[in-house]
């Protein structure tokens, strides 16, 4: 048997780490084979909770799960972890406005950043899915300044897997027939979900779909799905935002499919011209546990606005935050 790896999660006692923790522990993020250590981390206040959460993981006696250790700080509960998954933010409050909610999480972030500079191992990988990641990404990633930003990305596997799900419902395929779709920029309702690369069996989706359809119902709906869900449900996503952190942490450490593309937000390099410095999501594909932007997709003149307008807003977030970046 392997050696036990360290997966440090905060909010751990939220709607999303309640679905995302018994997949890792059954190995469904690491392999089969990989026993795990959670380094579960939550505020003081909602400790109690995540002592029923540990008690439940306990109980489900999973030959995989090593030790479970709760932390009511990420000093400690990030100390030598390998993986960290930053799931717990502050959620908007009433009368809270955007840059208000930017700042309270700009606050959580740089000190989550600081401290996996400070206690993780040296070679952690890091996921951000609390809102909003791509932002809260490039705080935490400014406030380790011992590790290399390349080490910090965030969730936009959601997105790419609610297009691939409403592409296979709408060709009557079903998702493993889908492959190349791609998630560019935002986490938000600026995002642009692509379907130019996408294939349906091998074949251009876009061949197989309506122009109309593509342009005026599925960029929105994905780009809403969001509240879509918590409509419905009254509940913001967590099974599936749970399947995608799995997903994306999987791909990422043990590989992508042969010339598969999936989409991760990572620190842009400038590729596709977008402006350097900030988290973006992007078609990748991954290997050895790195990840590599797929260069040359054809970007025609309806892409590029989209591009610019999920870029803009990112940039406008990188302004609101910019003053509590440490150089
Ligand atoms: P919940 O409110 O159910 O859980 C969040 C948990 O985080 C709470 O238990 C809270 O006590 C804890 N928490 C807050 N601040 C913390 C801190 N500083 N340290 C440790 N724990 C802390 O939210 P949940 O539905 O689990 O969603 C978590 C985050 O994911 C939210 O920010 C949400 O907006 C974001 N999402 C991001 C998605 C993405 O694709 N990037 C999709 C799903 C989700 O909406």
């Amino acid at each position: 048997m392997r050696r036990p790896v360290r997966i440090a999660v905060t909010g751990a006692a939220g709607a999303i780490s309640y679905n995302l923790l018994f997949k890792i522990a059954a190995g469904e993020m690491m392999g089969k084979d990989q026993p795990v250590i959670l380094q579960l981390i939550e505020i003081p206040d909602a400790m109690n909770a995540l002592r029923g959460v540990a008690m439940e993981l306990e109980d489900c006696a999973y030959p995989l799960l090593h030790t479970i250790t709760l932390h009511d700080n990420v000093e400690e509960g990030f100390s030598n972890c390998h993986y960290a998954l930053l799931v717990g933010a502050r959620p908007r409050g009433p009368g809270m406005e955007r840059r208000d909610l930017m700042e309270v999480n700009a606050e959580i972030f740089s000190r989550q950043g600081k401290a996996l500079n400070d206690f993780a191992n040296r070679d952690v990988k890091v996921l951000v899915t609390g809102n909003p990641a791509n932002t809260n990404a490039l705080i935490a990633s400014r406030n380790a300044p011992d590790l290399s930003p390349s080490q910090f990305t965030c969730l936009t596997r959601l997105d790419h897997n609610r297009a691939k799900g409403m592409l296979a419902s709408q060709c009557g395929v079903t998702a493993r027939d889908i492959k190349n779709i791609v998630i560019w920029g935002n986490h938000s309702p600026t995002q642009y979900p692509d379907l130019h690369h996408a294939t349906v069996f091998g074949q251009p989706a876009m061949g197989q779909i309506d122009t109309s359809w593509y342009r005026d119902e599925f960029i929105p709906r994905v780009q809403q799905r969001g509240s879509e869900i918590i409509n419905a449900r009254g509940l913001s996503s967590a099974a599936s935002a749970a399947q995608a952190i799995v997903d994306q942490m999987n791909n990422w450490c043990l590989g992508t499919e042969p010339g598969e593309i999936v989409s991760m937000g990572i620190l842009s390099d400038g590729s596709y011209g977008i402006q350097k410095g900030i988290f973006f999501s992007f078609p990748v594909r991954c290997n050895y546990g790195r990840y590599q932007i797929v260069q040359g997709l054809d970007v025609g003149e309806f892409s590029r606005q989209k591009l610019t307008a999920t870029e803009l807003e990112l940039l406008e977030e990188k302004g609101v935050v910019e003053s509590l970046l440490p150089e």
